[in-house]
């Protein structure tokens, strides 16, 4: 061990820190895979007073920290590739206390989100965040990430659902932000600024949850359509006939992927859009109007075919036509573009960026897949069977740009759900303003002086 790391050791007698080959490659990335993990060491806290001792033993050494949760990101915002000290979080994973009364969930940032899920169902109540990586990504990770997913067209994302937050700050100093109240107008919200801001301004230590009733029982349908307009009149028409729950889209290029991973085909014949898509159902008079809309749908030649779940095995087999794409993508190493436009931007967008795409990679499978009632596009360009990876990412680099330059012309953002991380740094500056990310850098200061949080996450700190 080093001297650094023997000072570390000897103010904090009881941290587990890990220095073998296998845990620092393990813990040194996330599931971006494009960075050589390379850090110092990974420090596994079990306790708020171990978090911030790493953090002023940091500061005094001029350590960089990586704050690490389940690694689930694909932006490179938990990558230490530069002899960082990983401060993983998963072993704070415990559920500390429900409020019956404000009806929330206190629970440490190590606990993965579908844990979360589940102590919340203990009180008849659910937190309603939710996306497919729900087993392994962990709750203080969605937090710095802001994270969306596949139900922010009923629930929104992340910041909804905060309503406080213990934070350590990048001077070691312990925050106790909004201390979950309702109402609260006495300045400046830092909890909400740390939301989103990617381990960057402080470590989550401690956060607390609203929760809310559970839906009404829901149906699940698949839906084929002929084309992109199609989804978007589909989107239109449901969304003004039934209480949405997630209106998910996807390619057959998606499907055709998701299908060799194992999932089972749920209707005949070969269609270029698919939807997936689930609502309020709770009677049978619900069901009825349901099928009236698909009906609608179908007489307007928006919707081809489709098919409704019978039981819940049904509604998993088809959300798992979905959830199933990012795995089935993985062995492609595709290059991941996480975008969104304001809902009514969408169709102008699209049309652009099928344009674009057509024009650079003829040649290249490209999937589409995501929110579409959120305006969020996932575009993942696979690697095609023997080229470099060097060469390949040269020329995703490229098309990203041309990519951030649409998004800007369209009023969007080159990161949605994703964060910005190492992977989009490049094009920060497409989403938002100089004066912007002048403020960003001095609030950075502010929080982190020493600059020890994340650094080269978002935006480089000089
Ligand atoms: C999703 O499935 O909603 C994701 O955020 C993953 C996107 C991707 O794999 O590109």
């Amino acid at each position: 061990m080093s001297t650094t790391l023997d000072d570390l050791a000897r103010r904090l007698p009881g941290l587990r820190l890990l220095s073998e080959p296998g845990d620092l490659e393990h813990y040194g990335r996330d599931w971006t895979r494009r960075w050589t993990p390379a850090p110092l060491a990974v420090a596994l806290p079990a306790t708020v007073e171990e978090v911030q001792g790493i953090v002023r033993w940091a500061n005094e050494h001029g350590v960089a920290l990586v704050p690490s949760g389940g690694r689930t990101g694909l932006s490179g915002g938990a990558v230490a590739a530069n002899g960082e000290l990983v401060l993983s979080l998963e072993r704070m994973n415990h559920v500390l206390g429900f409020d019956a009364a404000d009806r929330t969930l206190t629970v440490q940032p190590g606990m993965p989100l579908e844990a979360v899920h589940m102590a919340a169902r203990e009180h008849g109540l659910i937190y309603p965040v939710d996306f497919a990586a729900r087993g392994s990504c962990s709750i203080g990770g969605n937090i710095a990430t802001n994270a969306g997913g596949i139900r922010v067209i009923r629930y929104g994302n992340t910041r909804e659902w905060i309503a406080g937050l213990k934070v350590v700050a990048g001077n070691g100093e312990l925050l106790d932000l909004n201390r979950a109240l309702v109402k609260n107008s006495s300045g400046y919200d830092f909890r909400q600024l740390l939301i989103g801001s990617e381990g960057t301004l402080g470590i989550v230590v401690e956060a607390t949850l609203r929760l809310t009733d559970p839906p009404p029982p829901a149906q699940t349908m698949l839906l084929a359509l002929p084309d992109m307009d199609a989804v978007l009149a589909v989107f239109g028409l449901f969304r003004a006939k039934l209480s949405l729950q997630a209106f998910e889209f996807f390619t057959d290029v998606a499907l055709k992927h998701v299908l060799a991973h194992g999932a089972q085909r749920a209707l005949d014949g070969e269609h270029p859009y698919y939807v997936v898509t689930e609502f309020d159902a709770p009677d049978e008079a619900a069901q009825d109007a349901a099928l009236a809309v698909l009906g609608e749908g179908m007489e307007q030649g928006w919707i081809v075919d489709g098919t409704i779940a019978q039981s819940e095995a049904q509604a998993a087999a088809l959300w798992r036509l979905r959830e199933g794409i990012t795995e089935s993508l993985a062995p492609y190493k595709p290059y991941k573009n996480d975008v969104s436009v304001r809902i009514g931007a969408v169709p102008a967008f699209l049309h652009a960026m099928q344009a674009l795409l057509a024009r650079e990679y003829p040649h290249i499978e490209v999937v589409w897949f995501g929110h579409i009632g959120d305006g969020n596009l996932h575009i993942n360009v696979l690697k095609p069977a023997g080229m470099a990876d060097a060469d390949f990412i040269a020329q995703c680099e490229h098309v990203t740009k041309l990519l951030a330059a649409t998004l800007k012309e369209h009023g969007g953002s080159i990161s949605a759900e994703h964060g910005i991380g190492l992977v989009k740094r490049p094009y920060l500056d497409s989403t938002r303003s100089a004066a912007e990310i002048a403020l960003m850098r001095g609030v950075r200061k502010v929080f982190d002086p020493n600059g020890v949080l994340n650094p080269g996450k978002l935006f480089e700190v000089e």
